[in-house]
């Protein structure tokens, strides 16, 4: 009898699965390859069946004799340890990096003589299905885990600013194809800045924890990727607590407070303003407090140090991030407005020459030179684009609204904006 195999990534079977796997059994025993949450999550969303139950899935459908796990997107090591006669797949990954990927299946299966059988790929998901899909990953529970999750499969995480529901949708669909797969963006951050400044406000503050939580549950309502809050220096002890649970009952996946007391400002100021840091010790006991009134193991509490942006030196910055560690925090995030990366590299080295685990997070606005690789190397597990739909949003506007009053009529403006029927068909209409 034939050997033959098939790989699978998905967590949710439809028919064109089923389809699949009956024809490869037909071909002969058919073993069937998992792929490990962590190549899934490196190259689409983070499975909502972890890789345990997904083998039982699959050992208990009809036509599949073995169950095994692929721990690699490529198929070489599976293929050379199995040495199967046929390899079965769908059709349709002829095209970008899954091309580079079947190729490979093909020169490897000819060592031996075995052959790639293609079927065509049936199945085209409806609306329901994927809404349901869709509202199953958005559910509190489900959101608000998926970041420390992520943090473990992935090296780096890419995190883009969302400021109402609109961005929130860009950020949650916006796909590029580069040679190594799908690219997306991992998780939202919800900047105080620019939740802010698109309501004409200053970043003191002075937007409240329920304006905050409104623009939450906007970008709620329309994505489904795991949110990093910006909770500025997380307001008093006694109010964090409480504000504390509602994001975790929400979904929300973590919060960042900043070592800041009195009048918060902006850091993107550096030394032009006045801003005091709080003592670590207060700003430890409001993180034990903030840890001790959660109720999940799920959501983070992530300090953020501001001593590179005060002037205060790196010693400063390293004692205060291990102390704030101590305290419980679950990742830090060390700020910078350098012009240059320097600064922040050498903090990661050294904090990491003392602390090999907690996620360190970095924003890399002024030293924007630096790429994802280049800073997730030097020990970087999330990458946070805070103000960019913002600041892309605000001169596009600005030019048509100039254009518009030039001309006093919008013909001249128009080139310069979405066609009606593409800004109509953004919004799905359920
Ligand atoms: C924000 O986005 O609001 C931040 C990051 O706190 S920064 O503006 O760089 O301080
Ligand atoms: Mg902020």
């Amino acid at each position: 009898m034939k050997k033959v195999y098939m790989c699978f990534s998905t967590d949710i079977l439809h028919s064109g699965h089923m389809n699949i796997i009956r024809k490869a059994s037909e071909l002969g025993e058919l073993t069937v390859g998992v792929l490990t949450d962590e190549v899934i999550a490196s190259f689409k969303r983070y499975p909502l069946i972890p890789l345990e139950e997904r083998i039982q899935m699959y050992q208990s459908i009809k036509g599949v004799s073995n169950v095994v796990v692929q721990d690699t997107l490529e198929y070489d090591n599976i293929l050379n340890k199995l040495r199967p006669d046929i390899v079965v797949h769908g059709d349709d990954w002829r095209t970008g990096y899954q091309a580079r990927i079947r190729e490979g299946v093909i020169r490897t299966l000819e060592k031996w003589g075995g052959k790639l059988v293609e079927f065509p790929y049936t199945y085209t998901p409806t609306e329901e299905t994927l809404s349901s899909l869709d509202q199953l990953l958005c559910m509190p529970e489900n959101r608000r885990s998926r970041l420390k999750k992520l943090l473990q499969y992935k090296p780096c995480l890419s995190v883009m600013e969302a400021h109402n529901g609109l961005t929130g949708l860009i950020v949650e669909r916006t796909k590029v194809e580069t040679e190594e797969g799908i690219k997306q963006f991992d998780a939202i951050w919800v900047s105080s800045l620019c939740d802010s400044t698109v309501k004409g406000k200053p970043d003191i503050e002075l937007v409240d924890m329920t304006s905050r939580i409104g623009t939450l549950e906007e970008i709620m309502e329309v994505t489904t990727k795991p949110i990093i809050l910006d909770g500025d220096t997380g307001g008093l002890t006694e109010h964090f607590v409480f504000n504390i649970k509602t994001l975790e009952r929400i979904g929300v996946s973590a919060v960042i407070i900043e070592d800041k007391t009195g009048l918060k400002k902006n850091s993107l100021y550096g030394t032009n303003v006045y801003q005091e840091q709080e003592t670590i010790e207060n700003f430890c006991e409001k993180i034990r407090a903030g840890k001790n009134s959660l109720k999940t193991r799920d959501f983070m509490i992530i300090a953020r140090c501001e001593s590179l942006i005060l002037n205060k030196g790196m010693e400063d910055a390293l004692e205060r991030c291990i102390a704030y560690v101590g305290a419980g925090a679950d990742g830090i995030m060390i700020h910078s407005c350098k012009k240059g990366p320097d600064e922040v590299l050498e903090f990661c080295r050294r904090f990491r020459e003392a602390d090999k685990t907690t996620p360190i997070v970095a924003v890399p606005t002024t030293y924007n030179s630096i790429t994802e690789e280049e800073i997730a190397a030097a020990g970087v597990n999330i990458v946070i684009y805070a103000n960019h739909l913002l600041r892309s949003a605000f001169p596009a506007m600005q030019r048509v609204a100039e254009t518009i009053l030039k001309h006093s009529r919008s013909l001249e403006a128009d080139s310069y904006c979405m066609p009606i029927r593409s800004i109509i068909d953004l919004i799905p209409s359920e």
